[in-house]
């Protein structure tokens, strides 16, 4: 079977970037389905001969939610006009007063996918589909409040483990990264802090809360994190991303972090946008044998843009430029 080909471009001539921008960003524009206002922080991955994604589609009343989308290159998108409908999963349907910034991995024998669920505030959604047309949804995994659910894409020593980022009902001013861990995707514990901010004198743009982005990819030196990180500025919070490699068998191990960021806002759609200054990276794909990572990222909560490195750099990276 031919393997599907991830989107790629080479690094420019006139950079040195680790990270690097595809030159056609942004890639979804925030109008791409009639009802929407902006379309952002989204999730993708292999499926079928190409690819399927959730999307999280704020409307023009500024209501959010997640819809499906297919692509036959990772860059074109078809997004559903209509929103996902969860049908009841491994529990009773559960309240859903909005849904956001949605994660999807395959494990085993189908799709999981996490967001952040409206419960009385917000906190951690689970839901799973086969085919991306029908969808189940399953237990809220913590109490309000939580946001940047991440799964790892395979069970950790026989459980299924879910990074998270504890929370308040707000713009949170704070955040540091734990881990938990489910028999069955339904109860969660096992709770341990990876990683917190770090010092402003060390390493000013993930100073004010951290988050887990895309679902951490599997290398030879441990769990490749992509993160967010973000900065409290007098004209509010500056989110960029960093990476960490944590422990391949005890992932609340960190293992190095970097110290730069490695992808800031500095484009104009990064810069201008609902929410200025806002890079969120929320999914990659990865080819390890072709040495490619193409990291998908929300950019000023209003567009998705596109962003790709080589594999082996970012680990190299990661290792030389820790904290
Ligand atoms: C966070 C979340 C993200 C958003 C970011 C920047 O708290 O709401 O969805 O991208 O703020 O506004």
């Amino acid at each position: 079977m031919q393997k599907t080909s991830i989107p790629w471009q080479d690094r420019p001539d006139n950079s040195q970037d680790v990270l690097w921008r595809y030159s056609e960003n942004p890639i979804i524009d925030r109008y791409a389905i009639p009802t929407s206002n902006s379309i952002f922080n989204s999730a993708v991955v292999p499926f079928n001969d190409g690819f399927a994604g959730v999307f999280r589609c704020d409307n023009k009343a500024v209501q959010m939610n997640i819809f499906a989308g297919f692509s036959k290159d990772g860059i074109n998108w078809e997004i559903n006009h209509e929103p996902i409908e969860m049908q009841a999963g491994n529990t009773q349907m559960i309240e859903s007063d909005y849904k956001y910034d949605p994660r999807v991995v395959f494990i085993e024998d189908r799709y999981w996918i996490t967001w952040c669920n409206g419960y009385h505030g917000p906190t951690i959604g689970i839901g799973y589909t086969f085919d991306f047309k029908e969808f189940f949804q399953c237990e809220n995994a913590f109490l309000p409040f939580n946001r940047n659910g991440v799964l790892f894409p395979e069970k950790i020593n026989g459980k299924f483990a879910m990074l998270s980022r504890p929370s308040d009902n707000g713009h949170t001013p704070f955040g540091d990264i734990y881990i938990s861990y489910s028999p069955d995707m339904k109860y969660w514990g096992e709770h341990r802090c990876v990683m917190k901010t770090a010092p402003f004198e060390e390493s000013g743009w993930q100073s004010t809360k951290i988050g887990a982005g895309p679902i951490p990819i599997l290398t030879d030196e441990g769990w490749l994190m992509i993160y967010h990180g973000v900065i409290n500025t007098c004209n509010g919070f500056r989110y960029a991303m960093g990476t960490a490699l944590l422990d391949k068998n005890e992932p609340d191990k960190v293992i190095y972090r970097t110290q730069p960021y490695l992808l800031g806002p500095a484009e104009p759609y990064e810069m201008i946008g609902d929410v200025p200054n806002v890079v969120f990276p929320c999914a990659a794909l990865h080819d390890i044998d072709d040495d490619k990572l193409a990291v998908y990222y929300g950019a000023a909560d209003t567009v998705v843009a596109l962003a790709f490195g080589k594999l082996s750099e970012v680990v190299q990276f990661t290792k030389d430029n820790s904290l």
